[in-house]
């Protein structure tokens, strides 16, 4: 008993843990383990779990929950590192995909279980999960219950393992790299450092294929002895010894993963596993102040929200200060918090500091937590936007080579694009080919006139045409109505060059317009109507990291070549991209509204390219008319909803030509617009000066139910904005809403506050759950700097680009790594987030310029 006491006062007591740093770790450590094995019975006498089953599905305790398949695998991208059991240690997800895989480390596609059922036993708090491998007719269910310090994880069984599966399922957790880089860890008698870089030894198996090797084996794993806030501790009961692997020696996105193999011939509990997570007693995650890390224009209303762990008593003031030019702080304000209420996992304050409205630099202070110096300056938005269009769209250019003073960026890419798609054929980046290729060509037939403009579509690099347009319509928006003619870059379509910070007296709006509109116009020009997009063929490409114009060799594919030869012009290597060209109306609509829209931008600049473009758009808008639509829909790559890309398209076509047969046409699709008017309210109100008086009665009385709306979604969270819970975060629908909210609130000022348009941005640049960083990259004081860019595997960003943001796990963690960039959904950039925001900056310096 005594020797248990101690053990309790090891993992429970933070201050043993400073008086235990006299003995050396291994020492401690040891120990541990030993304590571990020696007193596992007896523990259970001391009395009930300390981890409880939460009313909200998961084990809890101070400091550490368990979540078991709260979350499932990504249906549309596998593995997405959120799945089967997870911990959230200290605040921080540093575990994740606890499961039956069939490899030691395995990535992104390779096999994953089907999800039967989750059945959770409130009476003995145990959480049993049913799965199956269907192609083994493998099933099998994950167990969960909480046990003296920490859970027992087991995987049943009612068959023996089927034979194919011997000696490759095994039971699985992964450890988040980041959380335990150069940790050390204990593997019963053994020692060892986690690697900072992968390095660990790989073998070839039978078919050839390099595989990892594990680091260490044994019985007991200890990850982090030293880390009071990341000790995990896990027991074999049951089973095959414990085997660490380091995941990133075969896919940068990899984690460490424990395992235990699955035995032949058993049934049963076939693997068991003790858990436990150490955890700091009375731990309290520390405040959160979420502001916008740019600062605030004097006009607008600032307040901090401030996110508290739901043990924590919010302290009834909070203050402003203003920094010295001695680097002393005076306090500006100091006012009452105000008690919002809990959302999501945390318990929310309100700091309004509004009435400061003097220029300088400040800080906000809460308790012992005082935030990063930002702004109050009346041209805090004038700059915001520019690394946007100054870095992050050159830098995203396909087929061209781009340079930044020293650096090139990556070299002129994809110039062998593309070959036609084959037939009823899908992909794995949600792009599919129907039963017909739609164009006069052969499957795996070359394509000419492709290899043109456009961006790579987001941390990947397939041209997605719905991205293309959406940016092109977004860029004329902010082309039209904020005059923009800043020249920072060069570009030159000849050349195929592009230099950063570097001059050429053109504005870089109009030459990136010009870039989105010629690979648009290409598609029509090439195959007569809009292409879902260009994608790359085999998994082998679409992995690559790093410079597109070294993943494939730019020579056109040669069929009669040998796959290494080439003859200077053409190649026998394989590894062109597919051009995906099944119509569908929905994305020619949506096409020709990018080409009309820009027809008007490019006038004066490029004429002949802006006379193509409005020909193209209104012969096809006749085409459509003329047949029943084509409605092939698959994934996101084939345009939205047809009323919605019809409506587009009409309103585009309007403003350029003024031709009463688009104004008749929106009059009559008016009812199906209205039934959807939040999405399409943006256009609904720039069609009004075309239209007659009757029209704008009815957008304003559809603005006045969409108020009552937004009113209603504002109280669901402490931000005032609309937060999705998707698998991909919400700062794309956050930017939409305001930027929805700009045009209703210059047609109705009366109706739509321009506080709603700010609260967006303020969300983007700090104020939203989890955390208080900018979501734009390089914008802000503290901005994300490690983002899931093709650069991603530098630990790098983009300058300019924005991620998607918070991300809203289940049942209530919001989450927004800081430390690992490769969660694609809250850490990747996506090129037409890129031109919303800069328009929406625009916007928002010109509503409080105006002021
Ligand atoms: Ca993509
Ligand atoms: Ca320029
Ligand atoms: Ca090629």
């Amino acid at each position: 008993m005594l020797l248990l006491k101690k053990y309790l006062i090891i993992t429970h007591s933070l201050q043993s843990i400073v008086t235990y740093e006299n003995f050396s770790f291994l020492h401690w450590a040891l120990c541990c383990s030993i304590l571990l094995a020696g007193t596992f019975t007896g523990h259970a006498q001391v009395g009930k779990p300390l981890l409880k089953l939460d009313t909200a599905g998961y084990f809890t305790t101070r400091g550490l929950d368990v979540l078991v398949y709260n979350n499932g695998y990504n249906e549309s991208f596998n593995d997405s590192k959120i799945s089967g059991i997870e911990l959230i240690h200290h605040g921080v997800r540093t575990v994740t995909n606890g499961d039956v895989r069939l490899s030691p480390t395995p990535e992104q596609w390779d096999p994953i279980p089907q999800f039967v059922k989750k059945e959770v036993d409130k009476a003995t708090g145990t959480v049993k999960v049913y799965l199956s491998y269907p192609t083994y007719k493998f099933e099998f269910t994950l167990e969960a219950k909480p046990y003296q310090e920490g859970v027992l994880l087991s995987v049943n069984t009612n068959q023996p393992l089927p034979q194919q599966l011997v000696g490759q399922a095994g039971f699985s957790l992964e450890f988040l790299p980041s959380a335990y880089f150069s940790k050390t860890y204990l593997m019963d008698k053994a020692s060892g450092v986690l690697p900072l870089y992968p390095g660990s030894n790989m073998m070839l198996d039978k078919a050839g294929n390099a595989q990892p090797l594990p680091i260490t084996q044994g019985k007991t794993l200890i990850m982090a002895p030293e880390d009071a806030e990341r000790r995990v501790t896990i027991t074999v009961k049951q089973g095959a010894d414990l085997q660490l692997y380091d995941g990133r020696n075969k896919a940068q996105n990899g984690w460490f993963v424990v395992r235990s193999l699955l035995p032949a011939g058993k049934t049963g509990k076939i693997a068991a596993w003790y858990l436990t997570a150490n955890v700091i007693p009375q731990w309290l995650r520390q405040p959160v102040i979420e502001y916008s890390q740019l600062g605030y224009h004097p006009n607008q209303q600032k307040v901090a929200v401030i996110e508290l762990d739901k043990n924590d008593a919010p302290l009834p003031t909070a203050r402003l200060l203003k920094l010295n030019a001695n680097g002393s702080f005076t306090t500006q304000y100091q006012g009452a918090t105000s008690r919002w209420g809990s959302y999501l996992r945390y318990n929310y304050a309100k700091f309004n500091f509004s009435q400061v409205k003097e220029n300088g630099i400040y800080v906000i202070e809460y308790g012992k937590t005082r935030t990063q110096p930002f702004r109050i300056a009346a041209d805090i938005y004038q700059t915001a936007w520019n690394p946007t269009l100054d870095v992050y769209f050159p830098v995203a250019m396909d087929h061209m080579y781009v340079k930044e003073a020293y650096r090139v960026w990556h070299g002129n890419s994809h110039m062998d694009d593309a070959l036609q798609a084959p037939v009823n054929h899908e992909h794995f980046d949600l792009y599919a080919q129907g039963p017909e290729t739609h164009t006069p060509y052969k499957p795996l037939q070359h394509i000419p006139g492709l290899n043109v403009g456009g961006w790579y579509d987001a941390g990947d690099f397939d041209i997605r045409t719905q991205t293309i347009y959406a940016v092109v319509m977004s860029l004329v928006q902010s082309w039209e109505s904020f005059n923009i003619k800043r020249d920072e870059t060069s570009i030159n379509q000849n050349t195929k060059h592009v230099y950063l910070h570097v001059p050429d007296g053109k504005p870089d709006l109009l030459q990136q317009i010009e870039h989105g509109t010629l690979q648009l116009l290409a598609q029509h020009q090439a195959v007569g109507h809009a292409i879902n997009g260009i994608v790359e063929s085999r998994l082998t490409e679409y992995t690559h990291l790093g410079d597109a114009s070294t993943k494939t060799d730019n020579l056109v594919y040669n069929p009669k070549l040998d796959s290494l030869q080439s003859d200077g012009f053409t190649s026998g290597t394989y590894d062109d991209r597919l051009a995906f060209t099944t119509k569908s109306t929905p994305l020619n609509y949506g096409s020709i509204a990018a080409l009309a829209a820009a027809s008007r931008a490019l006038r004066g600049y490029n004429d002949t390219l802006a006379t193509a473009c409005l020909t193209r758009a209104r012969k096809v808008w006749a085409d459509e008319h003329s047949h029943a639509p084509d409605l092939f829909s698959h994934g996101n790559t084939t345009g939205g909803q047809l009323d919605d890309e019809e409506f587009r398209a009409a309103v585009e076509l309007l403003i350029t030509t003024k031709d009463q047969q688009y104004a008749s046409r929106i009059n009559s699709m008016w009812p199906v617009i209205e039934k959807r008017f939040a999405r399409n309210a943006e256009l609904a109100v720039r069609a009004m000066p075309y239209l007659d008086a009757g029209y704008a009665k009815k957008v304003e009385t559809a603005v006045k139910a969409y108020k009552g709306q937004l009113t209603e979604l504002a109280k669901q969270n402490p931000y005032g904005v609309f937060i999705t819970r998707a698998g991909w975060a919400g700062n794309g629908q956050i930017i939409g809403a305001a930027i929805t909210n700009y045009a209703l609130h210059k047609a109705f000022p009366q109706i739509i506050d321009a506080e709603t348009v700010y609260q967006g941005l303020n969300y983007i640049f700090g104020c939203h759950p989890g955390s208080n960083i900018s979501f734009v990259s390089a914008v802000g004081t503290l901005s994300k700097e490690v983002a899931y860019g093709n650069n991603r595997a530098d630990f790098s960003f983009i300058a300019g680009g924005i991620v998607p943001g918070a991300l809203i796990l289940n049942p209530n963690f919001p989450e927004n790594k800081e430390d690992w960039p490769f969660l694609w959904g809250e850490n990747e950039y996506v090129v037409n987030l890129g031109a919303s925001y800069i328009y929406l900056v625009n916007a928002v310096n010109d509503m409080l310029s105006k002021k």
